[in-house]
């Protein structure tokens, strides 16, 4: 599962973690000018060869470190999707709209210190910060089915504990009725951030699917801390909705009362709905669902029949009792 890396990345790596700031930036900002009039001599291999990372700039894959977890009972016979799909292949639009722009761009988000807000309808208000949030609770190894609604899936081994463990601790008020989640949002780190979206990213649940022990707050992926184009330093991950209610890199749980506001739901109220649950059997405007591309798997058919609240119906079905789902799609 380790992708090999190369001294001189680690080396990189961790002056990166353990510098100051400032003086990381200024170094940076050295090796650029370093780099740009190496180039204008004419010695842009010369400088290939002396600094590997200016070309390749390190990204958390490289840097991940192994995470403590323990085995739960989540677990698929399918066969996992390779880590490095996983973490080229994503949809992190503060990091540009490209599949491939967050493994190149989201090395640039400093995942410490990481503050974490907690606001809106709980016991006391507060702010903790994500180590003391990583400890709180053993992280469990769980594999699950990744499905999102532009019909490709996946099977990742996530690392995290039970959303509901961290919502207790939160001790909401019987007033809340639901979670919403903001990313976290800085233009200087996030340069190519589409301003056609309105930002933070945010995303939410209803209290009780917030609940629900499959929902997982995520630290990390494959064994190790989560790379930064996965979400780090912390995720959510829910296994029977679409990928885009998996909101990356938070830094504030919000309880409310009403219903929230999301960013997709905001962009194309007609296309995302707020519960996104995973469903063959209602099409989005533009996609069918009934099937899903299953990425870079040998062992299985590429197209392949897509589940009931992808498979985990069992756990979920009776969350919507009641509810007619294609019209609370
Ligand atoms: N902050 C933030 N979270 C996000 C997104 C995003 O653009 N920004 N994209 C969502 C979508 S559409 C998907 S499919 C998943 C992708 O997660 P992955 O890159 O780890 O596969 O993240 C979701 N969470
Ligand atoms: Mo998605």
């Amino acid at each position: 599962m380790l992708l090999r890396k190369s001294p001189s990345l680690e080396a990189t790596i961790r002056s990166s973690e353990i510098t100051p700031q400032h003086v990381f930036e200024e170094h940076q900002h050295s090796r650029r000018r370093f780099l740009t009039s190496a180039a204008t001599l004419g010695a842009a291999a010369l400088a290939a060869r002396t600094i590997p990372s200016l070309i390749n700039p390190p990204t958390t894959v490289q840097a991940a470190e192994q995470l403590k977890t323990i085995s739960s009972k989540y677990t698929l016979d399918d066969p996992q999707t390779p880590l490095a799909k996983a973490s080229t292949y994503n949809n992190f639009y503060e990091y540009g709209t490209d599949k491939s722009d967050p493994s190149h761009e989201a090395y640039r988000l400093q995942t410490r210190p990481w503050p974490v807000q907690i606001t809106g309808m709980v016991k006391k208000p507060q702010t903790i910060n994500i180590d003391d949030l990583l400890s709180y609770r053993p992280l469990e190894s769980r594999v699950y089915r990744f499905r999102c609604v532009e019909a490709w899936s996946m099977i990742i081994p996530w690392d995290g504990y039970s959303l509901s463990e961290f919502i207790n601790f939160c001790q909401p008020l019987p007033s809340a009725k639901y979670i919403q989640f903001f990313s976290y949002n800085n233009r200087k780190v996030m340069p190519y951030e589409p301003s056609s979206y309105d930002w933070p990213y945010r995303e939410g649940l209803r209290m009780d699917e917030a609940m629900n022990p499959l929902t997982l707050l995520t630290f990390g992926c494959y064994g190790q801390v989560l790379p930064n184009q996965n979400g780090a330093p912390v995720r959510v991950i829910v296994p029977w909705k679409y990928g885009f209610k998996s909101a990356k890199a938070i830094v504030r749980f919000h309880f409310t009362d009403k219903q929230p506001a999301t960013t997709w739901n905001e962009a194309d109220g007609d296309e995302y709905g707020f519960y996104s649950n995973v469903n063959p059997n209602f099409d989005n405007a533009r996609w069918s669902q009934a099937h899903e591309r299953r990425l870079d798997s040998s062992l299985l058919p590429r197209n392949i029949p897509t589940q009931m609240f992808n498979g985990y119906g069992d756990q979920v079905a009776s969350l919507y009792t009641g509810m007619d789902l294609k019209k609370f799609y």
